[in-house]
């Protein structure tokens, strides 16, 4: 996959560029990604101005319409295809991972990055681009947001990860997008919490049976708008009715199985109880 970010302030995605999931996928050839400062395209050689105050008043400045619609057309003249391009805006569509899932199926994306007060409405009317936004909050400008569309996308490029199971797996993925379930790793007990025996029993059945019930479970109570037209879990079926106990998702009482629940047990003992 090719993304090209179209930018006033390219330097703010170096850092991020070199961090390690996406480093390999540049380095594997994987995925491609190009910096473009949208001032090259300035019409303005002494200054590089691509904002001014906007007609009728009022605070701030706007990105003006001839730079950023002749870097879009050069930069799309840069690859056999256009390329879909998305403009990061609060006035967008809200990103969640059906539309991450969308923007994954083009070979090629151009990320659009506004500042200041916003971009001229002619950019909109001309290049008609997909508008995103990642939610409900104002950013000073649209390079976070360009960077939360990159990293979410680039994890469903196949061979990024390297587990694909383990995107297919997330939150919000797979066909019913509910929540993921929790997950322990070593010490079997900390501080008087115990991984739930389940876990620990190697009936992969009976551990996925938990796992979607711990999924449903945690959706329900805090994301209930999201079983909303899910066509997996009717609305008021409870997943208590199911046998989740209580004692295997909060703090162990049995001091038996669980030495960290009494505080005089020495360490090496706690270890004995507790061992993976
Ligand atoms: Cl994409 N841009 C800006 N500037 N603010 C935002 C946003 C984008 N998404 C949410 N807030």
């Amino acid at each position: 996959m090719r993304i090209d970010v179209l930018t006033l302030f390219p330097e703010i995605f170096h850092s991020y560029l070199g961090q390690s999931v996406l480093k390999k996928a540049i380095e594997r050839g994987l995925v491609e990604i190009h910096l473009h400062n949208i001032r090259d395209w300035s019409h303005d050689k002494k200054h590089h101005k691509v904002d001014d105050r906007p007609f009728g008043g009022g605070p701030g400045m706007v990105l003006m319409a001839p730079p950023v619609v002749e870097c879009v057309e050069a930069v799309q003249a840069m690859a056999n295809e256009p390329g879909h391009l998305v403009m990061l805006t609060p006035q967008g569509r809200k990103l969640n991972q059906a539309v991450v899932e969308e923007l994954a199926q083009h070979p090629r994306l151009l990320l659009l990055c506004g500042r200041y007060e916003g971009f001229d409405e002619r950019i909109r009317l001309i290049l008609k681009p997909d508008e995103i936004s990642i939610g409900d909050y104002v950013l000073n400008g649209g390079e976070v947001a360009a960077m939360v569309v990159i990293d979410a996308v680039i994890r469903l490029v196949p061979g990024v990860l390297g587990d694909e199971e383990s995107s297919r797996q997330d939150s919000f993925s797979g066909p019913d997008r509910l929540l993921d379930h929790a997950q322990y790793t070593r010490p079997r007990c900390y501080r008087g919490y115990e991984v739930p025996a389940v876990l620990l029993s190697g009936n992969h059945r009976a551990i996925e049976r938990w796992r979607l019930m711990d999924r449903r479970r945690r959706t329900e109570e805090r994301r209930r708008d999201l079983l909303e037209g899910s066509t997996t879990l009717r609305l008021g079926e409870s997943t208590r009715d199911e046998k989740v106990s209580k004692n295997s998702l909060g703090k162990c009482g049995d001091a038996g199985t669980c030495p960290e629940s009494s505080a005089t047990e020495s360490r090496k003992e706690s270890e004995k109880g507790c061992q993976a």
